[in-house]
């Protein structure tokens, strides 16, 4: 492969390419890099590369010519070479770009500094533009870096094992198992007793299992892509048997229209369509809460007719999702049950939609699911009593609508809603 960087520093890759498997991959010859200085293309005394923003404004911006010359030149002797622009407007770099990236024969790494590249230069003349991340650097430098070293090692003969660069992270999309070495004990902190005992087979079920547990916990989203044998599938879902959720249905105390206290009745609808929603996301219970005896009796039969009358035999699907409802005459008493099943006091996750609240992001609440039980409280009629927001821990970022500030869902579209950002990221389960 041959990498040529485009660079007004040419002397910031000096050390960087004389270094470890990059700097033997160079002595080898599996790869050749050239840098070029943006400045030899100028033709002014001083070597001018940049110049103001037509339009005023902060910075400076490179001038199109000299980028257009080192270009042109690089093309004239290959015309196949790969015009790479780092940008912080790029596509954020992943190892499936870079696995596409060590493909090529010629790859051109233009590195911007200042405010960027005339846009010109950009939009007919680089064939791809790249980022590191989402944070900023003084130029393209360092990214040019990152991008030439997670692609060369890509490259066959590189990196010494052909298996270490398959079987470690990202490959097979996964994050890989802790490393342990000498001593054994080292200040009292103990090597896992498995990985001394020789047996390869029970060593390698472990490795495995530590991999899809720090993947799962850590960057779930990785799952999605990532190789998954049939025993994975299953390691993964007792692991996710570890997040304990509920949903509390409150129906008091809640508010109405005109703020006041008040009780509100059971919807038929609530009951099947939460409960399905909860079947299907792996949910622990959906908890209805009404003090009102005669509403909860009505309940109670519909369940009935679901769990051992006609609909039983009639939808026995439907009877798998019904049997996670359960009434309460309190928000005390469904926490209760809580505590009786799982042995820990679930962590109150409001919803709320008022300004005063402080959110935490569906990703944050998903961290809070591996260390205890949550319930989701969600309110009926016009939405939770203070009395009920003062008791939980935590609000969850409310569903904000898109274009104006309508925002009048029904409980069952917000659970919906609510459930699939936090859980929908766990989705290991496809048919076929
Ligand atoms: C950083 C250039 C910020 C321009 C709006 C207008 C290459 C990079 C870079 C840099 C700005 C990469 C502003 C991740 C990065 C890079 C230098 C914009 C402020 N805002 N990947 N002006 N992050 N960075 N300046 O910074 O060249 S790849």
């Amino acid at each position: 492969m041959q990498i040529d960087i485009i660079t007004i520093f040419p002397e910031y890759f000096e050390s960087p390419l004389k270094i470890g498997l990059l700097g033997k991959a160079l002595g080898k010859g599996l790869l050749k890099i050239n840098l070029y200085n943006l400045r030899d293309f100028t033709k002014d005394k001083h070597k001018v590369v940049d110049d103001e923003p037509f339009g005023g404004g902060e910075g400076m911006v490179f001038k199109p010519e000299p980028l257009y010359k080192a270009i042109s030149y690089i093309k004239s002797l290959d015309p196949s070479a790969w015009v790479v622009y780092l940008s912080p407007q790029g596509e954020v770099l992943n190892q499936k770009m870079a696995g596409r990236l060590s493909q090529k024969e010629h790859l051109v790494l233009i590195c911007g500094r200042y405010e960027g590249i005339d846009e010109r230069i950009r939009a007919n003349f680089v064939d791809e533009e790249i980022s590191i991340g989402d944070y900023v650097v003084f130029g393209g430098e360092v990214a040019s870096l990152v991008l030439i070293e997670t692609v060369v090692r890509l490259i066959p003969g590189v990196v010494g094992k052909k298996d270490s660069v398959e079987k470690e992270s990202f490959s097979t999309g996964l994050l890989k198992y802790p490393c342990y070495t000498r001593p054994r004990d080292f200040m009292g902190y103990k090597v896992p007793e498995v990985l001394l005992s020789g047996n390869h087979a029970e060593i390698e079920k472990y490795r495995r299992k530590k991999s899809l547990e720090i993947t799962l916990r850590r960057k779930p989203y990785l799952l999605k892509n990532a190789e998954l044998r049939e025993e994975d599938r299953k390691m993964l879902v007792e692991l996710l048997k570890a997040q304990r959720f509920y949903i509390f249905l409150v129906h008091y105390p809640v508010l109405n229209k005109k703020g006041e206290r008040i009780a509100s009745a059971i919807a038929n609808f609530d009951l099947h369509d939460l409960s399905r929603l909860a079947r299907t996301y792996g949910l622990k219970g959906v908890y209805i809460i009404q003090p009102l005896e005669d509403q909860r009796e009505l309940a109670e039969e519909l369940i009935e007719y679901w769990l051992n009358k006609k609909g039983a035999q009639y939808n026995p699907l439907r009877k798998e999702a019904i049997k996670l409802v359960k009434l309460f005459e309190s928000l005390d008493s469904a926490i209760s049950e809580v505590k009786r099943i799982e042995g820990a006091l679930p962590i109150l996750l409001g919803t709320d939609a008022s300004p005063k609240r402080e959110y935490i992001s569906c990703e944050e609440a998903r961290k809070l699911l591996w260390e205890k039980p949550v319930a989701l409280v969600l309110g009926t009629a016009w939405g939770l009593c203070d009395e009920v927001l003062d008791r939980c821990d935590y609000f969850l970022e409310p569903i904000w609508g898109r274009l104006d500030n309508y925002n009048h869902l029904s409980v069952r579209s917000a659970a919906s809603i609510l459930v699939d950002r936090i859980f929908g990221i766990y989705s290991i389960y496809k048919k076929g």
